[in-house]
C-alpha cells in the first residue's frame, strides 16, 4: 500500500473575495500535494471555507442578506480562484455541511466526556476581526486610546453565560508535546513564541456564546453556539469522515502538516491539540505557519485601496508565473512583498529568458535538424557528464530535501543554477555550428540538453504544472515517466525505442510586459 500524506490549509473566511494571502497559502499546499504524489505517495489535500461566527453574522448584516447568502456566494468565488489556480485539492470543505455539524458536536461530546466542559460566565475582550478572545495583559492602546488586539484589531468588552474548556488542564501536556516533538511547530520562531505563550500559564477557553446564533449548536444547550474556533478546527477531522474512525480516518488521521499562517499558529498549536487530546484523537504530526505576503511592504487593505483580486493577477501574468513568483521570491516562513515590476522581472529573468529560452533553443534545433525526433547519443564526452552531474546533483540531491521542509525558495534556486549551467553549455557547445562540421557531435549536445531539459521539468512539475506539462507533453515523454526516479539514462533508451516524435515547439512561457498603470 502507497505511503499517505495528508495536508490541510487553513479554512477561509468568506466574509469577502479571496485575496492574495489565500491564494499564496494554497498554492504553496498545492505545491506540496504535487510533490508527494510525485514521488508516489497517496496524498489527500483538504482547503475551504470557515464559515461560521460573528464575523462572517456582522458582515451578512450590514450587506443586508443572511449569514447563509454570504457564505454561498464567497465560496464559490474561492473554489472558482482555486481551479483557476491549478490547485489539486481532494476535498473542499464548507462548515455550513451537515456532516460538519455532526462533527463538531461528536468532538464536542468526547470533550464534555472526558470531564472538560463546565459552564459558567465569561467577561473580558473579544475582537470579531481575530475572532479570538484576548487577555487583558495582551492589549495595546491605538492612537486614539482605543484597545487593540496584538494583531492590532479592535477589542469590545463581552459578557456573557459560556460553557469553557478546561485548557489550563494541558498546559504541561502541551508543553511536553513541544519538547517530545521539536518539529510539532516550524519554523522555529514561531515554536519559540508558542513555548513562552504557554509557558506564561493558560486560562479556561470560552467556547460558546448566546449573544448570536450563527454557528453550531451546543448539543444539549440549543441556546449556545460553539465558539467558531472550535468548529473551525474540527473541520480537519470532519473531511475524514469522523466520528467514524474507520474509512479515511485510519487511512489519513494523523495530519501529516496543517499548513497555515502565522497569525494562527496559537489556534493550531495551542487550542487544537488540547481539544484532541481531550477527545482521545491522536495529534497531527506538524504545523507550519507560514508568512505573510504585503503589497509592496504594505498589508492590503480596502481603506488603502491596494486590494489585489489574484484572479487577476493569474489572468495578467499567467497561473504558473504566479505560482512560480510566490514561491521564488520569498522565504516561506518570512513575510515578503509583491509588485507587478517584481512578477514581470522574475518571469522575465528565469522563466522567459533562461529556461523558456534554453528549451526553445534546444527543441526547435531537434526539431528542425534531428528530424523531430530524439537525437541518437554516440557518446558523451567530460563536459556532457559534467552537465549530467550537475543537473542530477540539483533535481535528485538538493530539491528533494528542500521542497520536503517547504524551502521552496531554495529548491528553485537549485533548479535555477542548473538551467543557467544548461544555457552555458549550450553556447560553449553551439549545436547550431555542429550542424554542418560535425552532424554526429550536434545530435550528442542536442540529446544531452534533451534529457537534462525534461528532468529539469519533472523537478518543477509541483510548481508549474500546467505549462511543464504541456512542454512534457511536446517532447513525447510518456505519463509514467515523469516522476523523479523515471527519467535518466534508462528513460532515454526507453524513449529512443518508441516510435516518438517532438510537436513542434512552441515558446512557453511568453514575455511579459508591465501593464502601463503600473509602470
Ligand atoms: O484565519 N499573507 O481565515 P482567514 C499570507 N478562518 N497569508 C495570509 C495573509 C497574507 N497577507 N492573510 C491571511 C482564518 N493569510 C480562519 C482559519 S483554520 C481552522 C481557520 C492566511 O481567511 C492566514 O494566516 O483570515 C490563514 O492561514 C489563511 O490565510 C486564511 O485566513
Amino acid at each position: 500500500m502507497a505511503e499517505t500524506f495528508y495536508l490541510t490549509t487553513a479554512i477561509h473566511y468568506p466574509n469577502g473575495k479571496p485575496h492574495i494571502g489565500h491564494a499564496y497559502e494554497t498554492i504553496a499546499a498545492d505545491v506540496l500535494a504535487r510533490w508527494h504524489r510525485l514521488q508516489g505517495r497517496e496524498v489527500r489535500f483538504q482547503t475551504g471555507t470557515d464559515e461560521h461566527g460573528l464575523k462572517m453574522a456582522q458582515k451578512a448584516r450590514d450587506l443586508g442578506i443572511t449569514p447563509r447568502e454570504l457564505a454561498d456566494e464567497m465560496s464559490g468565488h474561492f473554489r472558482a480562484l482555486f481551479d483557476k489556480l491549478d490547485l489539486s485539492y481532494d476535498r473542499f470543505i464548507r462548515t455550513t455541511e451537515a456532516e460538519h455539524h455532526t462533527a463538531s458536536q461528536a468532538i464536542w461530546q468526547a470533550m464534555e466526556a472526558s470531564g472538560d466542559l463546565y459552564l459558567d460566565r465569561y467577561e473580558g475582550w473579544y475582537s470579531v476581526r481575530d475572532e479570538a478572545y484576548y487577555d487583558a495583559s495582551e492589549l495595546t492602546e491605538g492612537d486614539g486610546g482605543e484597545k487593540l488586539s496584538p494583531q492590532g484589531t479592535p477589542v469590545e468588552w463581552t459578557v456573557e453565560e459560556s460553557w469553557f474548556f478546561r485548557l489550563s488542564k494541558y498546559q504541561e501536556p502541551l508543553l511536553a508535546l513541544y519538547r517530545d516533538n521539536p518539529d510539532f511547530i516550524q519554523p522555529e520562531a514561531r515554536r519559540n513564541e508558542v513555548m513562552r505563550f504557554v509557558e506564561g500559564g493558560l486560562r479556561d477557553l470560552s467556547v460558546s456564546r448566546t449573544s448570536f446564533d450563527w454557528g453550531v449548536k451546543v448539543p444539549g444547550h440549543e441556546d449556545h453556539v460553539m465558539y467558531v474556533w472550535v468548529d473551525a478546527l474540527t473541520n480537519y477531522i470532519t473531511g475524514l469522515g469522523y466520528p467514524d474512525m474507520d474509512g479515511d480516518m485510519a487511512k489519513f488521521w494523523p495530519a501529516d502538516l496543517h499548513l497555515i499562517g502565522k497569525d494562527i499558529v496559537r489556534f493550531h498549536t495551542v487550542y487544537w491539540p488540547a481539544f484532541l487530546m481531550s477527545a482521545k484523537i491522536a495529534l497531527p504530526k506538524k504545523v507550519f505557519g507560514h508568512g505573510f505576503l504585503l503589497n509592496r511592504g504594505q498589508k492590503e487593505s480596502k481603506s488603502l485601496g491596494n486590494v489585489t483580486d489574484p484572479a487577476d493577477l493569474a489572468d495578467r501574468y499567467g497561473v504558473d508565473n504566479l505560482r512560480y513568483f510566490l514561491l521564488r521570491e520569498f522565504s516561506f516562513g518570512q513575510d515578503g512583498s509583491y509588485s507587478a515590476e517584481a512578477i514581470v522581472n522574475r518571469s522575465n529573468s528565469e522563466l522567459a529568458n533562461s529556461f523558456g529560452n534554453l528549451a526553445q533553443r534546444t527543441l526547435s534545433q531537434v526539431f528542425k535538424n534531428c528530424e523531430g525526433s530524439l537525437p541518437a547519443i554516440s557518446g558523451h564526452t567530460p563536459e556532457d557528464e559534467a552537465l549530467f552531474a550537475l543537473v542530477d546533483k540539483a533535481v535528485r540531491q538538493e530539491m528533494p530535501p528542500a521542497y520536503d521542509q517547504l524551502a521552496f525558495a531554495q529548491a528553485l534556486e537549485a533548479w535555477m543554477g542548473a538551467v543557467f549551467a544548461c544555457n552555458a553549455y549550450i553556447d560553449a557547445q553551439a549545436p547550431w555550428a555542429l550542424k554542418k562540421t560535425d552532424e554526429q557531435r550536434m545530435r550528442d549536445v542536442l540529446g544531452t540538453l534533451y534529457i537534462c531539459i525534461a528532468q529539469l521539468a519533472v523537478a518543477v512539475l509541483p510548481v508549474m504544472p500546467g505549462s511543464m506539462t504541456r512542454l512534457l507533453d511536446a517532447m513525447g515523454l510518456a505519463p509514467e515517466l515523469r516522476t523523479l526516479a523515471g527519467i535518466g539514462s534508462h528513460w532515454y533508451s526507453q524513449l529512443a525505442e518508441s516510435d516518438f516524435r517532438l510537436a513542434k515547439p512552441e515558446g512557453i512561457f511568453p514575455r511579459l510586459e508591465l501593464p502601463a498603470e503600473e509602470a
